[in-house]
């Protein structure tokens, strides 16, 4: 696992292509085996394809202030929120398994951009299997946006949007389990 960075300091527009190479420390190899080193419960999963639809949802953000009034002093110099917005990813955690591909559906159904940023994309490595175009996917507004990834190693993920006024509100976890872990129980009743 690498290190953790600071959404703070990374801008989406410096998350660069060099990522996109990187991001398969965790996530990646489309190719056979991620089973080779794994344990003995590993060889009675197959790996599959998932579809995933994450949606950004406003929660309390600067429109709302006509529903809560609250807001204007929360939003106002000194407030809680000075500076902010709070946003959400429903849902915020996702659990797949090591080996699976993970085809996702973002959307975005209001005019504010983000950003689904995975600060764990940080290896150099793994270059020939990366399957996104980068780690750190841009959401436009009023749009859908898909990206694939495959969970290559087992582990918890955070993500978060990189949008300075949405962090660090704006965030969740990606939950890659061990094929041992879930001993073939995936969610078909198997
Ligand atoms: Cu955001």
């Amino acid at each position: 696992m690498v290190a953790l960075r600071s959404p703070v300091t990374v801008p989406p527009h410096r998350v660069g292509a060099r990522r996109v190479a990187a991001a398969l420390a965790l996530l990646g190899a489309v190719s056979a085996c991620a089973c080779s080193a794994q344990s003995p419960g590993a060889v009675n999963y197959q790996p599959r394809t998932r579809e995933l639809t994450v949606t950004t949802v406003p929660m309390l953000v600067k429109e709302g202030r006509t529903v809560y009034p609250f807001l204007a002093t929360d939003f106002a110099s000194g407030g809680v929120l000075e500076g902010k917005e709070v946003y959400a990813f429903s849902p915020s955690t996702l659990t797949v398994v090591e080996g699976d591909t993970v085809h996702f559906t973002f959307v975005n159904p209001e005019d504010d951009e983000h950003w689904f940023f995975l600060p764990d994309c940080t290896e150099e490595e793994d270059k020939e299997s990366f399957v996104l175009p980068d780690c750190a996917v841009r959401l436009p507004g009023q749009t859908r946006t898909h990206a694939t990834y495959v969970a290559r190693h087992a582990g918890i993920y955070p993500f978060m949007c990189t949008v300075v006024r949405h962090v660090p509100m704006m965030q969740g976890q990606l939950v890659v389990l061990s094929p041992a872990a879930v001993a073939g129980r995936t969610g078909r009743g198997e």
